[in-house]
């Protein structure tokens, strides 16, 4: 591979996923931080990775162009100084994590559970830039692209999503310098990416270079055909339904994470349970956990979280019976009654998987 198509090193201590570009997904006992470390934050790679040498972030440039008053290319030196800072807390998860459990099996990353971590995001608002901009009434999109592409097609974005003018709009979505108090990773999309929290991974656009304000949806790279869309009504497993019933995902779905125990986890006596839950949208309101593959469930506590897009604590304690075959569940509801499913809801493409999770374990 030439140096243009370099696709990173690994993180150790994750797992990595058969593919060409560079995916890696982190082992949900090592999520156990209420923010992910970088170190352990999981890769989504859709093509080869940008390197922009660290002296050369300040004269990144940022475009603005299409339905706007005032067309703007700003270094990100100029959007540092003339937009205020802010911070969110939010979890980034892969629409496509928890793909592997579907059946029949669907084509796409095979992710476990490990898709998705929390983290401080620091940047500006979009809609600060927006606003500089002057975006024309008529707008109803925005399409964000990146210099990264198709491994082995050096013209072909890797990746060019975009978000409804709304939530472009809104203040929690963020042009993003800044990942837990330190610039972005060079795999996280340094030195600027988007933050949209509540949305799927595939809407936060790394290596971000240019943003086209349009007034119909963006039809960049893996906006078009099934990519990231999901059927508007239950499909039968295996149907390959009509592309008309599919809309772009855009709220993630509520859904929690057992950090505690670990997979082929030993027990005697009470199993103490521990994880995170969160959703898009609609505010997570109560997680359960189960030990008896989901005949009772009892409440776990659910601590406060770093804000309203971070990720929340709960905990339990299990009291399992003895059993050679142990196995851990939480599920968790959001404000509006829904609960996660025992089972996913499947879809051709194999995303928003937020079926309970379960952990193995045995007596020992
Ligand atoms: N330019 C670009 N942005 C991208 C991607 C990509 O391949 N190229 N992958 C997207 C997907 S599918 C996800 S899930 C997230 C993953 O972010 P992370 O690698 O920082 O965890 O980045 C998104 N932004
Ligand atoms: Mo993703």
């Amino acid at each position: 591979m030439s140096r243009q198509e370099s696709r990173g090193t690994p993180k150790p201590g994750l797992t990595s996923l058969a593919d060409p570009a560079l995916n890696q997904e982190t082992p949900p006992h090592l999520l156990r931080d209420p923010v992910t470390p970088a170190a352990l934050f999981f890769v989504r790679n859709n093509g080869s990775l940008p390197l922009v040498p660290p002296e050369a972030a300040e004269d990144w440039v940022l475009e603005v162009t299409g339905r706007v008053a005032r067309p703007l290319a700003l270094r990100l030196g100029d959007l540092r100084a003339r937009f205020p800072e802010v911070e969110v807390t939010a979890v980034l998860e892969c629409a496509g994590n928890g793909r592997s459990g579907f059946a029949p099996p669907v084509p796409g990353l095979a992710w476990g559970h490990g898709a998705v971590g929390c983290a401080r995001w620091t940047g500006v608002r979009l809609a600060d830039v927006l606003a500089a901009a002057g975006v024309a009434a008529d707008a109803v999109y925005v399409g964000h692209e990146s210099p990264d592409h198709a491994l082995g097609a050096p013209g072909q974005p890797a990746l060019s999503r975009g978000l409804p003018i709304a939530k472009a709009l809104a203040p929690e979505t963020l042009l993003a310098f800044g990942m837990n108090g330190a610039p972005l990773d060079p795999l996280h999309g340094f030195p600027l990416r988007v933050v949209a929290p509540g949305f799927p991974g595939a809407a936060w656009q790394k290596w971000l270079r240019r943003i086209l304000v349009l007034d119909r949806e963006h039809d960049g790279a893996k906006m078009t055909g099934l990519d990231y869309r999901m059927p508007r009504h239950p499909v039968r497993p295996g149907e390959t339904p009509d592309p008309a019933i599919f809309d772009v995902i855009t709220d993630m779905p509520v859904k929690c994470l057992i950090t505690e125990p670990a997979a082929d986890f030993r027990a005697s006596g009470p199993v103490p349970v521990a994880g995170f839950a969160w959703s898009g949208a609609i505010p997570v309101e109560r997680v359960e956990v189960s030990g008896d593959r989901g005949a009772s469930w009892r409440p776990a506590t659910l601590e406060p979280g770093e804000g309203r897009w971070a990720w929340r604590r709960f905990r339990a304690v299990l009291d399992l019976p003895g059993r050679d075959e142990m196995e851990v569940m939480a599920r968790a509801t959001d404000r509006a009654g829904n609960a996660q499913p025992l089972a996913p809801r499947w879809n051709p493409r194999g995303y928003l998987n937020n079926a309970v999770h379960r952990v193995r374990g045995r007596a020992g």
